[in-house]
Order: structure tokens, then sequence, then C-alpha cells
């Protein structure tokens, strides 16, 4: 097993979530022990560039041909926290009622030779206030306000890399 002394290679990709409100029906639809939800929100960590021979605007590139598994821990309030995802989309959708912060900890495939990454994101429901008021909006309001969307780019880097793992990488 050989590393690629010097060499430094990297992956685009972003991280973050969506939030809706929930209208009146899917509130009523939700379990006893979630009726004081009142979002549904999904976080996910995706390929920043586009899949190869795929030129729509926002087409993810597939992140499985080196990650084998992100662990999304989620606010000790919900049933089972720590949620492995082993397959594109890499993302966990829930309801719930607060914002908190997000660890994913990606793994990467065994023959990458990588320790895992952990990222933080910071779950966001409420929309941003043209103020900066910290106060958070009335439903009303943010229902009117649309989806609330928090995203962010990095890059995983990979330094060193064994040569088999470089091919994994490029090759794709
Ligand atoms: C807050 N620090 O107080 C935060 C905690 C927790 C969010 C937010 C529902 C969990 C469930 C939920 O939204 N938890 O009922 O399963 O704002």
């Amino acid at each position: 097993r050989v590393r690629i002394r010097g060499l430094s290679i990297f992956r685009p990709i972003i991280y973050g979530n969506t939030a809706t409100v929930l209208n009146a029906k899917e509130r009523e639809a939700l379990a006893a022990a979630s009726a004081d939800h009142t979002h549904r929100w999904t976080v996910a960590v995706r390929g920043a560039a586009s899949a190869p021979g795929q030129d729509t605007v926002g087409g993810a590139d597939d992140l499985s041909h080196f990650v084998k598994r992100v662990t999304f821990k989620l606010h000790d309030t919900y049933p089972n926290p720590s949620r492995n995802v082993d397959k594109p989309p890499f993302e966990v959708t829930e309801t719930g009622w607060g914002e908190f912060e997000i660890q994913m900890r990606i793994t990467f495939v065994a023959d990458a030779g990588e320790k895992p990454i952990t990222l933080y994101h910071h779950l966001k429901l409420h929309p941003w206030t043209a103020t900066g008021d910290p106060e958070i909006p009335p439903l009303d309001a943010a229902i009117k306000a649309g989806p609330v969307h928090s995203w962010q780019y990095d890059e995983l880097v990979f330094n060193d890399p064994f040569q088999s793992f470089l091919t994994t990488l490029t090759q794709h």
C-alpha cells in the first residue's frame, strides 16, 4: 500500500438543511409524542460537483464510491438520536420544534485508509429576519416566508492518499 506523498486531493461537498412549517393536516397526522412538532426538516451531506455526464444545475455528485457511512447525531430529545445512513442520499428527514447542533460523522470506505471526519451544522428552522431580530417569528410569518435553506460549501481534503484510493477518487 503506497501513499502518494505530497499530494492533496479534495472532493467538494455541501451540507446543511431545509425546513418547512407543517400544515394543519400534517400536524394532525403526527403521533401523540410529536404533537408539539411544528416543522419538517431534512439534513444532508451531498457532493457539490455535478455528477459525471450531468449538466443540470444542482445535480449532486454521488459520494458513495468513497463514503461508507454518514452518522447524523441528533438532539437527545429524539429517539435513537444517532442515525446511520449507509447509502445515498446521505440525509435524515424528521419533524421537530427546535433548532440544535447536528453532528455529521463521515466514515470513508475501508480502502481509503482515512480517519472519519466530523462536520457540525446548526439546524435552522426559523427564517432570518431583515432586522436580525433574534425573536422566533410567529408560524404564520414563517409560512409566508417559505422554506428555510441553510447550506454551506466545504471540501473533504485527503493528504498523502493511498494510490488505490486516489484511483477510486479520480476514476469516478
Ligand atoms: C432548544 N436547545 O431548546 C434546543 C433543543 C430540541 C429539539 C431543541 C423534537 C424532539 C422530539 C425537537 O424538535 N427537539 O420530540 O422527538 O430549542
